[in-house]
């Protein structure tokens, strides 16, 4: 890379590493996306999912706590009411647009229950038709679950392969990839288990990063926290699981990369703001890195609830939305209180 695209890189990073936001994952794939409308009994249609990306990226006062805002292919091309690309209205608020370019994770052929993320097949030409769109950084997705006899190292290095593959086309098409292994929370493991699990994807993933000659100080991680399995019947404080998610990036985080953004994973909106929050708290000053949130539910979901797919409920979604996504700007300074979920700011 010469060092004018290395500056560019730089320069994105930074943005999506502002002191005080975040980044808001909104690039649930068609299939997710319509899960969730199901459930709510919203209409799984295109016209849907538009209206709903257009009520997030029109939530007044969204750029105070969002650096960043992750597309879906579906979304990258559509317009809010008023005929403006929603890459544009994110734009004009100085929120910095990004795109999920995975194809999305199928079975792992010989190796029962593990997945591997498709999509590099004519992934340079995709990332600079996206970058002459306007994004400025991508998203790939791993996904890693424990179980009895998994992951395999064989799923492990396959995944950090692909991973390290797209990161660096990521940089030669001057846009910031995002790493995201994601070791699922599904199942009854402890906390120990997910931290030995996370250890080993992360070991992997930076090697094959490093082979690949991947830039560091151009990318940003997008991990799992350290945590219990969903069924686990020990479900850990919030004080130990900022200190196993901590410490298990300081053994395999180098210092260069500049940030850390955090995927909820499916916990409570609350739950991911306290622990964020914590680990601000008790590791201040000894992290090398930013360490911020890129969540897709923890932020969205009291917003899609409230909305169901009604015009009426627009304005109050958008205030529960831009409420937790100020909830998360304030633990990502180690800033947050329980009390503050109750204090939706009416200013909007
Ligand atoms: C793990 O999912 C990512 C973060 O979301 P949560 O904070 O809700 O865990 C999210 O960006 C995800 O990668 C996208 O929603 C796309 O997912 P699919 O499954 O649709 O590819």
């Amino acid at each position: 890379m010469n060092r004018m695209e290395t500056a560019d890189l730089k320069k994105t990073v930074a943005l999506l590493l502002h002191k005080q936001k975040g980044l808001l994952a909104m690039d649930e794939s068609t299939s997710t996306c319509n899960k969730r409308f199901e459930a709510l009994g919203i209409p799984q249609t295109e016209e849907y999912r538009r209206k709903y990306r257009e009520l997030i990226v029109t939530t007044p006062g969204l750029e105070e706590s969002i650096s960043g805002a992750i597309l879906f292919d579906e979304t990258i091309n559509q317009s809010i009411t008023d005929g403006t690309l929603m890459i544009d209205v994110l734009k004009q608020k100085g929120i910095v647009p990004g795109i999920k370019v995975d194809e999305g994770a199928v079975p792992l052929d010989r190796f029962p229950g593990e997945k591997i993320t498709e999509g590099l097949d004519g992934l340079g030409k995709r990332l600079a038709d996206y970058y002459a769109k306007g994004a400025r950084f991508a998203k790939w997705r791993a996904v890693i679950n424990i179980g009895e006899g998994i992951p395999t190292i064989t799923a492990i290095k396959t995944n950090a392969y692909n991973l390290a593959r797209y990161a660096v086309l990521c940089q030669q098409a001057g846009l910031v990839p995002i790493v995201e292994p994601e070791v699922l929370m599904d199942g009854n493991h402890s906390l120990q288990q997910c931290s030995e699990v996370t250890h080993q994807v992360l070991h992997a993933v930076f090697n094959a990063l490093f082979d690949q000659h991947v830039e560091f100080e151009g990318m940003i991680l997008k991990p799992n926290m350290v945590l219990p399995g969903l069924e686990s019947p020990v479900q850990d404080s919030i004080d130990v699981v900022a200190d196993a998610t901590v410490n298990c990036f300081l053994r395999c985080v180098p210092a260069a990369v500049p940030g850390i953004a955090f995927l909820s994973g499916g916990q409570s909106g609350q739950l991911a703001s306290e622990r964020l929050n914590a680990m601000h708290i008790r590791f201040k000053d000894k992290m090398p890195w930013e360490l911020t949130f890129s969540f897709s539910r923890a932020i969205q979901q009291p917003a899609l609830e409230a909305w169901k797919g009604d015009d009426n409920n627009v304005a109050i979604a958008q205030k529960l939305l831009y409420h937790r996504a100020w909830c998360n700007s304030m633990a990502r300074q180690g800033l947050y209180k329980p009390e503050m979920e109750k204090e939706i700011p009416d200013q909007l």
